[in-house]
Order: structure tokens, then C-alpha cells, then sequence
């Protein structure tokens, strides 16, 4: 029986056609994915947990890619466009393509800026000098980035970011980034902390302090030195 319909089918034309509307309704070429974790989901412990990390690649950041593909499919002027060209229009799109877009760069990014406890390196000669010349040393520096993260109300991120002549810390809302085209504070992000909620209350509760002062242990500085490094140029 089923060879006869598939004889049919082919006999009638309909193979192509149901074809083509297959690939049209596909999930675009272009479409973005989530990236795999550098290291094991175990990996951050004790500072970040094993099910906290499952969770928060696997469903949350899941979550926001498969969000921004639905809108970039429906959306014909986001197609072929790169997720930093996407947050260079973010004043220009709806609610939905601004958090997705934003919540897929900055944990794209928030996964590389960290490593199990003593592989992380430390802050090049470079990038410690800059740190000493705007914020005084690196202790106040942290002390200050720490300070944003934990006043930035509800939701968002903290930022250390180069402007083209200095480092700046800055907040923002939601998934907002320094890259979007109408941040307050605009900048190339060299180093983001997740401070949603997600990010940290199976182990902290509502002690985000005490989260943004632990994460100095897992900070990637190699990552953060290569991007100091690529901004210069
Ligand atoms: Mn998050």
C-alpha cells in the first residue's frame, strides 16, 4: 500500500512540491545555535553548580536561540544578518527579537568568560595597566563592577566595556547589551556577569552579592585579555 502511494505521488507530481513547502517551512541555513560549554557542566563548582550550568545552557539559553529564529524566519530583513547586526538595529525591532538577540550574544559571550578555578590566567600586562589607569587597581575595579551588578534592579547585566579610549562599567536591563544601538552606555563588551536571577539562586537565593564576589575565582581573563587585545586593533 505504501509503495503504491509513493508511486502516486511520483506519478501525480507531488514530490517536489511537498518538497519545496518542507524547505521553506526548515529552519533557515542561517539560523543561530546555541554553542557548547568549554568545559563541563561541573566544571565551575563550588562557585557555580552543576544544575544551575544544565539549566541555564541547556533551557534558558536554548530558549532565546530558538526564539530568534522563529522571529528572524518571519522577519525576511533580519535574514543573513550576524547577531552583532542584528544589535546594531536592536532600537529598530520588537520586544521579541531585541531580548532573543540580546540573550543569545551575551551568553554566547558569558560562557567563554569563564573556567574552572586556576585556568582562568590572569589580566595581562596590557589589559592590568588600562584597569590600573581608570579604576585605580584591580581590587577597586572589581569592587566597583560588583557594586553595578548588584544595584542593576531586576533583571540584567554588568559590563566591563572599552570605549575606544577607556574601560567603563555599565548595566543594563534584561537582555540589553552595550553593543545595541540605543544602550546608554555604548561600548565593546570585555567582560559580562549574568545577573538574572537564573543565573545564580539554586546556590545564592536572593545573596546576588555574594555570587558577583565568587565569580572572580572562574573569570576567564585569557578571554577577556583577547578581546582588550582584538579591540586595540
Ligand atoms: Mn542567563
Amino acid at each position: 500500500m505504501r509503495m503504491l502511494m509513493l508511486s502516486l505521488v511520483a506519478l501525480l507530481g507531488l514530490a517536489p512540491v511537498a518538497q519545496a513547502a518542507d524547505k521553506q517551512d526548515a529552519v533557515p541555513a542561517s539560523a543561530f545555535t546555541v554553542p557548547d560549554l568549554p568545559y563541563a557542566y561541573d566544571a565551575l563548582n563550588p562557585v557555580i553548580d552543576t544544575e544551575t550550568m544544565k539549566l541555564h545552557h541547556d533551557k534558558h539559553h536554548k530558549s532565546y536561540v530558538d526564539n530568534l529564529n522563529t522571529a528572524v524566519h518571519e522577519y525576511k530583513d533580519l535574514q543573513g544578518k550576524s547577531i552583532e547586526q542584528i544589535l546594531q538595529v536592536a532600537s529598530k525591532q520588537d520586544a521579541t527579537v531585541r531580548n532573543n538577540a540580546g540573550g543569545h550574544y551575551n551568553h554566547s559571550l558569558y560562557w567563554t568568560l569563564m573556567a574552572p578555578k586556576g585556568k582562568g590566567g590572569t589580566p595581562s600586562k596590557e589589559l592590568l595597566a588600562q584597569i590600573n589607569k581608570d579604576f585605580g587597581s584591580l581590587d577597586h575595579f572589581k569592587t566597583q563592577f560588583e557594586t553595578a551588578g548588584t544595584r542593576q534592579f531586576g533583571s540584567g547585566w554588568v559590563w566591563l566595556i572599552w570605549n575606544g579610549s577607556k574601560l567603563a562599567i555599565a548595566s543594563t536591563p534584561n537582555q540589553d547589551n552595550p553593543l545595541m544601538d540605543d544602550a546608554k552606555v555604548k561600548g565593546f563588551p570585555l567582560m559580562g556577569n549574568d545577573v538574572w536571577e537564573h543565573a545564580y539562586y539554586l546556590k545564592y537565593q536572593n545573596k546576588r552579592a555574594d555570587y558577583l564576589h565568587a565569580w572572580w575565582d572562574i573569570v576567564n581573563w585569557n578571554t577577556v585579555n583577547n578581546r582588550f587585545a582584538t579591540a586595540q586593533k
